[in-house]
């Protein structure tokens, strides 16, 4: 194998600060750091919110304006880019740069905004037709080369801005206005292909738990690299009620797995379930008192490989009977907007700058 030139990262763990210790050293230079000291409020604006009242999107947007003041980011070191959907009306509502952007894009336009300016906080807030039907192909790609960013994907699993068709995540059999015989298609499940692509950052959280959603904001904000939060929003006009199972306390405890790294995964009322491996290097539910405790899987979401998470994120079925909430992965890999920052030094500093060589190439024919 070639040795990689001297001046690209093998995948150790990246140097340097974290992009939020850059952001924060930055605003206080630029601003001093009473600009730093935000409230909720401040990130608050004066547009009209748009959503239908009820919406899950508005508890996320509460949960993320309590939550962002606490990174001690200047709202100017701060980009929240979307997509389009009813989810990516949320830069109108946040007071800081933002870009409401073109259909399934979003990671494309944070991909080059965070690549050319590491020193900001960069946010895409997209939905799960924006993400996985649309922009299905950009979203791949911005997760396997680790741009510095984090993606907030909220999955209602329907398009709710165009009136309640199916989407990527809706169920099979899921009945429509353009499925009105019940959709055919095998729904993705976003955080497996998320960790198909590699992802270094992969967690999910639900709407209505203020303290669980903010839990793994922190995480992934704190995360150097992309991290992608998958974020269950009930879409009360279109697709009402689907995740009341997660939500509804008699039956959350049952089907919800919490993952907290370090601990035993132990679940159910009274901890009667767990997960252990099965014959297969996968994971299996069982029951927690037939089995050795010793089998009882300890979630680690520092494993480098991805398939541990992977398994994880296969526990869950279509009904959502089984489904882990928390963190699923959170490893160290270079990111590609550091890698390129280098690329860029030794291109600036070690070649001599040379347009006519460079658009003359190497190879030229004159045609007589
Ligand atoms: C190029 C293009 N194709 C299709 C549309 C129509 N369209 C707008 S939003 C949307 C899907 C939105 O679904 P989702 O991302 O799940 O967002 P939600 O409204 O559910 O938050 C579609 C298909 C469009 N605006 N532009
Ligand atoms: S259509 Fe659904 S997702 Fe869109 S604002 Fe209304 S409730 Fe929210
Ligand atoms: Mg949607």
């Amino acid at each position: 194998m070639t040795a990689l030139p001297s001046h690209v990262h093998d995948l150790g763990m990246p140097e340097g600060p974290s992009p939020i210790d850059a952001a924060i050293a930055r605003s206080i230079e630029v601003n001093g750091p009473k600009l730093t000291e935000l409230k909720a409020k401040d990130l608050k604006t004066d547009q009209e919110v748009r959503w239908c009242p009820g919406c899950g999107d508005y508890v996320i947007l509460n949960a993320v304006q309590s939550f962002l003041p606490s990174l001690g980011i200047a709202r100017e070191d701060m980009v929240i880019v979307s997509g389009i959907g009813c989810s990516s009306r949320f830069p109108y509502y946040m007071n800081t740069y933002g870009m409401h952007s073109i259909h399934g894009r979003a990671p494309a336009i944070a991909t080059g905004l965070a690549a050319s300016r590491p020193d900001l906080s960069v946010w895409v807030v997209t939905g799960d037709g924006d993400a996985l039907s649309i922009g299905g192909n950009h979203l791949i790609h911005t997760l396997r080369r680790n741009v510095n960013m984090t993606i907030l994907l909220f999955n209602n699993r329907i398009y709710g801005l165009t009136k309640g068709q199916y989407s990527p995540t809706s169920e099979v059999g899921k009945v429509t206005k353009s499925t009105p015989m019940g959709s055919l298609d095998h729904p993705f499940n976003p955080l497996s292909l998320a960790l198909g692509a590699d992802a270094t950052f992969v967690g999910r959280a639900m709407d209505s738990d203020r303290k669980g959603l903010t839990d793994v904001l922190r995480q992934a904000a704190e995360h150097k690299g992309t991290a992608l939060v998958e974020i269950y929003q009930n879409c009360n006009i279109f697709n009402d009620g689907a995740f009341d199972l997660l939500k509804d306390p008699a039956t959350g405890t049952q089907w919800s797995i919490p993952l907290e790294h370090g601990k035993p995964l132990v679940f159910g009322p009274e901890g009667a379930a767990c997960v252990v491996r099965d014959d297969f290097g996968g994971l299996r539910i069982a029951e927690t008192n037939q089995v050795d405790p010793a089998e009882i899987v300890v979630h680690d979401a520092h494993r480098e490989n991805p398939a541990y998470a992977f398994a994880l994120s296969r526990l869950s079925s279509q009904d959502l009977r089984y489904t882990p909430m928390g963190v699923f992965r959170s490893v160290q890999k270079a990111t590609y907007d550091a890698m390129m920052a280098e690329q860029l030094d030794v291109a600036r500093t070690e070649q001599p700058a040379d347009l006519d060589a460079l658009l003359m190439g190497n190879d030229n024919w004159t045609v007589q």
